[in-house]
């Protein structure tokens, strides 16, 4: 597929070069999505952002079909836990932390059942799957190598939060030059506020991020 592709975005559309564009799924994750993880640990509703697996199912169904390249995020840190800051481990007062046991597992260790992807989304065998250990996919990873390699310059970004992980994400992959699109029925936000400034964030001042659009959208460009 060498045709640029114009996808219908805001605030501009967004000129997909789709043998350059890797649709990169953040932290869909057990820990995140799943009664009894991290998120509800934290007091989070995990409803909310269940609602974005139909559609990130439909885009990484077409994106598979098309040919094109998948990555794959998940957040989460080495079993002895030398990779996590004392100050991350501390956060939040909670009675159970980063590495403690959960009910799926030591909570956001590598390995571990609730740090793995949920299986709706499960990757295939040769899409990388990135263990990150902070909330940004670049920091502390080869995602900007592995992308470089690929000859990879746009991203689609999906997944959750939308103003944690992903935000973080698309502010590092914009600063490393990638244009980034985020179709907003792929992402999620325990809170409802958030969704929607997360993504106005993105694409306010001209796309000061990026561009945000939907997934019907770029599953109707690749046709
Ligand atoms: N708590 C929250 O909103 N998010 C995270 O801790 N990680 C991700 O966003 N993946």
């Amino acid at each position: 597929m060498n045709a640029t592709l114009s996808i219908d975005a805001e605030p501009y559309a967004f000129e997909m070069q789709p043998a350059k564009t890797a649709l990169l799924i953040i932290d869909m994750q057990r820990d995140f999505l799943e009664p009894g993880g991290f998120g509800e640990m934290l007091g989070n509703d995990v409803s909310q952002l269940r609602r974005a697996i139909a559609p990130n199912k439909n885009l990484l169904d077409a994106w598979r079909a098309a040919g094109l390249q998948v990555l794959h995020t998940r957040e989460g840190h080495r079993p002895d836990l030398s990779d996590l800051p004392p100050a991350k481990k501390v956060r939040g007062k909670g009675t159970k932390t980063i590495g403690d046991t959960g009910p799926m597992g030591r909570i956001l260790i590598r390995g571990e059942p609730g740090q793995d992807i949920i299986p709706e989304l499960y990757p295939l065998p040769g899409e990388p799957v990135i263990d990150k250990p902070g909330k940004g996919a670049f920091f502390a990873t080869d995602l900007h190598a592995i992308l470089q390699n690929l000859g990879i310059t746009q991203l689609v970004v999906t997944g959750v939060t939308t103003e944690v992980c992903v935000n973080t994400t698309v502010r590092e992959a914009n600063d490393r030059g990638y244009e980034c699109l985020v179709p907003e029925d792929c992402v999620g936000s325990y809170f409802p506020i958030f969704q929607e400034m997360g993504l106005k964030m993105i694409k306010a001042q001209g796309g000061i991020f990026g561009w945000v659009s939907d997934s019907s959208k770029i599953i109707a460009a690749l046709g």
